[in-house]
């Protein structure tokens, strides 16, 4: 019988897609192909496409996707965010643009809902990110709004970061609470058809000037209007650049690595945890000292150091 990851390996959506459903469901026999999966990966371009609810996003990707794909390029969307187009939620338009790349064999789409993952939403995108690279996808294009932690760890995984604002919405303001200022590589002012676009350019531009120390890569400023096309090209040209910069200065080594100490840092405080945990609770110690903190008579620092102890006990 051919496995799952042959088949996926050879070009199978359906294969593709049961395997992400595995990988989400934590179904039993994920874990053995996200093993396997791992040693063949690591040859997509991976890139974060971020920024405030309804600045135009999908737009910009779905723009991205045609770029790209003009190149002959394969390419694998992620987007984790309920409201997007791609979930089916949202615009007619959107959605029907997006349906014309549903039947291209070169690319895949898929939402990821920000609930209901056991293990967390950016270990299930992390993995759904390696079966795409194995898929052959040569560019992973992963869109979040860029709130919440678990969606600033999924930026974690991509090399180039889009950030995408629009002018006179205080987007700009915006990105900067999130901290996406910071992990941006590609800034782009969307809606330039609108009043203020200027303006939010010369914003961020300072904003970059006081923050940025970085030499290697200049983060650029591109003007957009996603909904007509116009500066997608440039983005796509400048989302390659950055990735043949990182290669050349060796960051892209140094982003492996810090994605690998990542997820296997992820991977031991869950199995620590677990393990503490179910050791503690045959002990019956795990409900005393659970009752203990809930009635105030024990602090959460000393029963961490007294659970603790069930970690040497192995
Ligand atoms: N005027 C104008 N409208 C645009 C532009 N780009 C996108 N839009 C529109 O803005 C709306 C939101 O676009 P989306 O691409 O769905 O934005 P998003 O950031 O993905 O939104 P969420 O996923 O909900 O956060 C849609 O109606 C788009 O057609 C643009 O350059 N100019
Ligand atoms: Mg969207």
């Amino acid at each position: 019988m051919v496995s799952i990851l042959e088949r996926i390996l050879a070009g199978d959506k359906l294969a593709l897609a049961r395997a992400i459903s595995m990988v989400e469901n934590e179904e039993p026999g994920a874990k053995d192909i996200m093993k396997k999966v791992h040693t063949m990966s690591g040859k997509s371009h991976i890139v974060g496409i971020t920024g405030a609810p309804g600045v135009g996003k999908s737009t910009l990707v779905n723009g991205l996707i045609k770029a790209f794909r003009s190149e002959g390029k394969r390419v694998g969307v992620i987007a984790v965010d309920p409201t997007s187009p791609f979930s089916g939620g949202a615009i007619l338009g959107d959605r029907l643009r997006m349906q014309s790349h549903a039947l291209d064999p070169g690319v895949f789409i898929r939402s990821l809902a920000t609930r209901g993952y056991l293990g967390g939403l950016s270990k299930a995108a992390g993995q759904v990110i390696k079966l795409l690279d194995v898929y052959g996808s040569e560019v992973i294009l992963v869109e979040t709004v860029g709130t919440g932690q678990s969606e600033v760890d999924i930026m974690r995984y991509a090399h180039t970061v889009v950030v995408v604002v629009a002018p006179g919405l205080g987007d700009e303001i915006q990105a900067i609470k999130a901290g996406i200022l910071e992990i941006g590589h590609v800034f782009v002012v969307n809606k330039a058809d609108r009043d203020g676009a200027d303006k939010t350019i010369q914003e961020l531009q300072f904003m970059l000037d006081m923050s940025r120390e970085e030499k290697a890569w200049k983060p650029p400023i591109i003007k957009a209007v996603a909904s007509r096309g116009d500066g997608l090209n440039e983005v796509a040209r400048n989302v390659k650049e950055h990735l043949k910069v990182l290669q050349v200065t060796g960051r892209l080594t140094d982003h492996m690595k810090r994605a690998a100490e990542f997820e296997v840092r992820e991977l031991l405080i869950d199995s620590l945890v677990d393990n503490v945990i179910s050791r503690a609770k045959a002990a019956g110690e795990w409900e005393r000292i659970i009752h203990r903190v809930a009635g105030r008579d024990l602090d959460p620092y000393a029963a961490a150091c007294r659970l603790s102890r069930f970690l040497r006990s192995s």
